[in-house]
């Protein structure tokens, strides 16, 4: 067992509701202790949409998502911390705005979010996600993972 810190890495995306509030939470990230490894401002085509939310192809809201995720421009970054996939789920709260409003009232998406759709921010919710996310975005992360036990086992 290793007695290293695992410095994860994560991708999250400003949605297009939220975009004109960008430089805020981009604040948030960093005081929250994340460095932001690579940044792009992109707007996806519904194709593209399509294919990085395609694990909810089947699900009613999809083409209401897609239509969404490519209405604007989204800022997308790779963002480095200890534990930076639940620490980001962490911060940017339930899915459903309103919930997240009630439920954790600090967190991004009960500031900036307005509904369970228009929730401000996407986080990566597992290892094997972030690592496809950031491939998607960015071909490659600019940093090597830190090798611990268990990353070695991983990667
Ligand atoms: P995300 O992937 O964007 O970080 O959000 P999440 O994990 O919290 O939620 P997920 O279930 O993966 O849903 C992906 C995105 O689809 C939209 N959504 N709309 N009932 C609805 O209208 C509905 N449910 C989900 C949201 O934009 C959600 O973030
Ligand atoms: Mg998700």
């Amino acid at each position: 067992m290793s007695n290293g810190i695992y410095v994860q890495r994560t991708l999250a995306i400003i949605k297009p509701d939220a975009v004109q509030k960008a430089e805020e939470i981009e604040d948030i990230i960093l005081r929250s202790g994340f460095t932001i490894l690579q940044k792009r401002w992109i707007h996806l085509s519904p194709e593209q949409c399509s294919e990085f939310y395609s694990e909810h192809s089947s699900k009613i809201f999809f083409p209401s998502l897609v239509a969404f995720m490519s209405s604007d421009p989204i800022v997308v970054m790779e963002l480095a911390k200890e534990n930076a996939i639940s620490s980001w789920r962490n911060l940017i709260g339930n899915t459903n705005s309103h919930k997240a409003r009630n439920l954790e009232p600090e967190s991004i998406r009960a500031k900036y979010g307005r509904d369970e759709q228009r929730n401000a921010v996407h986080g990566s919710d597992s290892e094997m996600s972030a690592e496809r996310e950031i491939r998607f975005f960015f071909g490659r992360s600019i940093v090597e993972p830190i090798p611990t036990d268990q990353a070695a086992k991983d990667y």
